[in-house]
């Protein structure tokens, strides 16, 4: 049995080992999921969870390790956030489902209007709700395919998308997640992405670069949209150089391309606004949203022009959980939350504090090849010193180090060679700092 009942933010903030990691109680778990979960089904660090909230995760054993990890960029709120709780409760002891396309009711609405008043622009949106990241871009996808007749997508390399058929098309990286599964959807084109630690351009002629590639091997009128995550996530925390997003923003305006802003990963405070396109000025046309949003209850949308999205007929768009009334509840106090507390702010906070352990850092360890990120998505790329040659073994080890440590950090990257820090932004200061400690020691112990 779990030895707490509940988590959120009143759960002991303090990094606290009495087991090695993982510890017997987990490790007799592990056995278990072996016998009866998919191979398929990875773990990053088999510590089984009794409760989490604020900056740690409490595992069976008793110990309590600090999140660097959000659950994948989730937990902006943090975990358990009283503000989710609360509503979720209330709202499960009231209903668990109508199917909204059966009888609708309020939360779907209200998460829908407060989608429609912080995406960026200023003009009439509307939304829809699904479940996950990956069906939320299948459905921007199938929005700009109906409204412009076209069925081309541009993605971009490293681009992450989602594991479904569509979007294991649109993701770059094989391993992991394309290998031995194909084949795959059609139509789908990749252009070169902005990377300045690798590519040294400038914003605009990254954009003329990918621009060139689509023009020539695409045509634009064959073209129904552009789909970019505004900074790059599993693909390793790449921030495009100024302007490039704002380049493709033109060129998709001028020729009647839509442009999808993938902000799964990067919406909801996380990089210290409440979009990453913000901090461009740039505003897409259609905008896929997930993760953050509520406070790891599982939902999406796509949001966008409103002529573009009821361009879609009747009954075209939908499915049985979409927006779901528990997980609709569990957005409204997420997004409660960000509003109060102004967890952009926090975010800014955060990442300014990470940036300044990371470069400290990186003046110690000349592995530490690139430091990037924006707000509290902060990654740092490891190469042989001196070099652009990726270092995924001592990315692993590093990463190891710190998991064995008590510190839940994860690695990204096409070439599995990027650190990121993705806190909750809860996180007491007190304990981020202490969690960066944890990170200059595993590279000092694995030097
Ligand atoms: N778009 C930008 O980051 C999910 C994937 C983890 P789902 N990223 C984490 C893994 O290994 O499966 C993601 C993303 C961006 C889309 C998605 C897909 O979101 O909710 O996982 O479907």
């Amino acid at each position: 049995m779990s030895p707490l009942a509940t988590g959120g933010p009143s759960l002991p903030q303090e990094r606290r080992l009495v087991t090695e990691i993982p510890g017997p109680e987990s490790s007799a778990r592990l056995e278990r999921k072996k016998a009866h979960v998919a191979d398929g089904v990875g773990t990053a660090l088999p510590i089984f969870v009794a409760a989490a909230g604020g900056g740690v995760i409490v595992d069976v054993d008793g110990n309590s390790l600090i999140d660097l990890g959000s659950g994948i960029a989730v937990l902006s709120v943090g975990n358990a956030a009283p503000s989710v709780v609360a509503r979720v409760q209330e709202q499960v002891a009231a209903f668990t489902h109508t199917c909204f396309m059966v009888t609708p009711y309020d939360g779907y609405v209200d998460v829908c209007a407060a989608l429609g008043e912080l995406t960026p622009g200023d003009h009439a949106k509307k939304s829809a709700l699904f479940n996950s990241g990956a069906e939320a871009v299948e459905n921007a996808v199938k929005v700009a395919r109906t409204f412009t007749g076209r069925n081309g997508v541009a993605v971009f390399d490293h681009a992450y998308h989602g594991r479904t058929n569509l979007t294991m098309a649109m993701t770059a990286k094989n391993m992991p997640y394309k290998h031995g599964f194909g084949p795959f959807a059609g139509e789908v084109y990749r252009a070169p992405m902005s990377y300045p630690f690798r590519d040294g351009l400038s914003g605009s002629d990254a954009a003329a670069r990918a621009i060139d590639v689509l023009d020539k091997q695409v045509g634009a009128d064959s073209l129904a949209c552009l789909v970019i995550e505004p900074i790059l996530g599993e693909g390793g925390f790449v921030v495009p150089a100024p302007g490039f997003l704002a380049g493709l923003s033109e060129w998709a305006a001028a020729t009647g391309v839509l442009l999808v802003a993938d902000e799964i990963q990067t919406g909801f405070c996380r990089t210290g606004a409440w979009f990453a396109c913000d901090h461009e000025g740039v505003v897409p046309d259609l905008i896929t949203t997930a993760k953050g949003i509520a406070g790891g209850m599982p939902l999406a949308g796509v949001t966008g022009r409103a002529d573009l999205m009821d361009s879609v007929h009747v009954g075209g768009l939908g499915g049985t959980y979409g927006g779901n009334p528990v997980a609709c509840a569990g957005a409204l106090g997420a997004i409660e939350e960000m509003r109060t507390h102004d967890l952009s702010g926090r975010a800014r906070a955060v990442g300014g504090r990470m940036r300044g352990r990371l470069e400290a850092l990186a003046a110690e360890h000349p592995v530490i090849a690139d430091i990037r990120g924006r707000g509290a998505m902060m990654a740092i790329e490891l190469c042989e010193p001196g070099t652009t040659t990726p270092d995924a073994a001592r990315a692993a080890a590093v990463n190891a180090a710190c998991h064995r440590a008590g510190v839940v950090t994860l690695t990204c990257g096409t070439w599995g060679n990027v650190f990121r820090f993705l806190p909750p932004l809860a996180i007491p200061d007190a304990l981020l700092e202490e969690a960066f400690d944890v990170v200059a020691g595993a590279f000092a112990a694995t030097a």
